[in-house]
């Protein structure tokens, strides 16, 4: 079990996590939402693409069953500002070092990390705080406390919902 200091180190982190995600929010950032083909994966979209509803962003939603280089390239090709992964991503740390192009890239997940992930990639995965996230938590339950600065971002832009819910970009598919 992890100590007290792993767990609020866990929550340090995912409070960095949420300050990226905020930031973007603020600037009415282009998102793109990439999540794993799996129970998990899917529960994980649907918390994601709900909070960004509710934050009024601009944002797509694509599933994959893994990451490959084209894959990569198709998701650089949108131009997104920020690209958030959940349920995925932690075991492709090279692949998105040196291909994804975005201004940031957040990796919420709790497959076992490659250790490798760059200055670009900010990440929460519970295995990097000794809670093993094969057994104690899932990537629908990590993405939560990222999550958490969504509402104050929403409040400090103070747009109008109903002009911004016209511009959502939902998109699920499987390519
Ligand atoms: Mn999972």
């Amino acid at each position: 079990m992890p100590g007290d200091g792993q767990r609020g180190a866990f929550l340090e982190r995912a409070k960095e996590t949420a300050e990226v995600i905020r930031k973007h929010l603020q600037a009415d950032s282009t998102f793109t939402a990439i999540s794993h083909n799996d129970a998990d994966g899917l529960s994980s979209a649907g918390i994601m693409s709900a909070a960004l509803t509710r934050a009024y962003a601009r944002f797509k939603v694509r599933i994959v069953e893994e990451l490959r280089e084209d894959i990569v390239d198709e998701i650089s090709a949108g131009k997104p500002d920020i690209v958030i992964f959940t349920d995925i991503g932690s075991g492709y740390s090279e692949l998105l070092n040196s291909r994804l192009e975005a201004k940031d890239v957040v990796v919420l997940d709790h497959h076992p990390p490659d250790g490798k992930a760059g200055p670009k990639i900010a990440q929460l995965n519970p295995h990097e705080f000794g809670i093993d996230g094969a057994t104690m938590i899932s990537a629908a339950l990590v993405i939560t406390p990222a999550l958490e600065a969504t509402p104050s971002a929403i409040a400090s832009r103070g747009d109008e919902p109903h002009v911004q819910c016209s511009r959502i970009r939902l998109r699920m598919n499987t390519w």
